[in-house]
């Protein structure tokens, strides 16, 4: 089997856990309020490439988490990240009609819906981190919680998204730009990443700060390979409106520094990320995977 094989089988089995995971926690169409269900599944379920549980267990790879836990915890990760588009999609906000190559949640249901979806998938996720058994120590649970609150919150990516909303129309300096992309994308994925690895056995304060060095190279990596693929990418390919970003005036990277030097850019993330995995040889695999996957990939 070639890396390339391998990882894509990695991947998909990764997939499908996550998928028959949140099946599961989601409540079922059929309970009361019955829209309110219906829309919360729509939004989450069939679609999406599950980046973030995906980062959740190949980190957990590094810890010899329980794969089972790893999976609510970046099932919960997920819900959050799933809620973010739905409100990000709203009129107030981005404004826009097509996610994941369907309807937006609010063009589907309606606007009160989608805003009470959003609502409604924050408060499970916290749920999922509390129902259930993540790690041995519920003291580390009690903190893997918090980082989840703090990741998702106004120092996290609710903080990026409003710098976002007031960015619009400026001109942002590269420095600018990155701090608000650590907070609006790249606090979830590092939450995603950390999440995982708590499931499992504690690090070396050495080997944990490698890890969290990975995993906010490979977040702002994923956000400055998003800004190229809005720029790159059609509409077909990317399941959501390309080109977004010019026509509503979006301070990007591709506006801070061109097309080119942005995927340089996201290239030189890449290798800097891999390099903070060096001391975890091969236990790193799927991380190393991950790390090229966010960056070659087309959607
Ligand atoms: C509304 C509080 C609040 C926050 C919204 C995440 C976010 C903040 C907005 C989404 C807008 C956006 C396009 C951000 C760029 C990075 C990003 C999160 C892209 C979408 O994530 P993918 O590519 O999507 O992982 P899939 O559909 O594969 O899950």
């Amino acid at each position: 089997m070639t890396n390339a094989t391998d990882f894509r089988a990695w991947a998909a089995a990764g997939q499908s856990h996550i998928e028959a995971t949140l099946q599961r926690l989601l409540p079922a169409p059929e309970i009361a309020p019955q829209r309110l269900h219906q829309a919360m599944r729509y939004a989450v379920l069939g679609g999406g490439k599950r980046v973030r549980p995906l980062l959740a267990f190949a980190a957990g790879e590094l810890s010899h988490a329980d794969a089972e836990r790893v999976a609510l915890a970046g099932a919960a990760v997920e819900i959050i990240h799933a809620y973010s588009l739905v409100h990000d999609d709203l009129p107030c906000m981005d404004d826009d009609v097509l996610r994941r190559g369907k309807p937006t949640c609010h063009v589907e249901y309606d606007e009160a819906t989608a805003l009470l979806v959003g609502d409604a998938l924050q408060s499970l996720a916290f749920q999922v981190m509390t129902d259930h058994k993540l790690c041995d120590d519920a003291v580390v649970q009690l903190e893997m919680t918090k980082l989840l609150a703090i990741a998702s919150g106004s120092r996290g990516m609710a903080g990026g998204q409003a710098i976002d909303l007031a960015s619009v129309g400026k001109e942002l300096t590269v420095t600018e730009l990155e701090f608000m992309h650590i907070h609006k994308t790249g606090a979830i994925i590092r939450a995603a990443a950390l999440l995982g690895l708590k499931c499992g056995a504690p690090l070396s304060a050495a080997e944990h700060a490698h890890l969290d060095s990975f995993a906010k190279l490979i977040g702002l990596a994923f956000q400055v390979v998003d800004d190229v693929l809005d720029a790159d990418a059609t509409t077909e390919t990317l399941g959501k409106t390309a080109g977004k970003d010019a026509q509503q005036g979006k301070p990007t990277y591709v506006s801070a520094m061109g097309l080119a030097r942005a995927k340089a850019f996201a290239e030189e993330l890449r290798v800097e990320a891999m390099t903070a995995l060096e001391d975890f040889g091969d236990r790193a695999l799927r991380l190393r995977q991950l790390a090229d996957f966010i960056v070659l990939r087309k959607s």
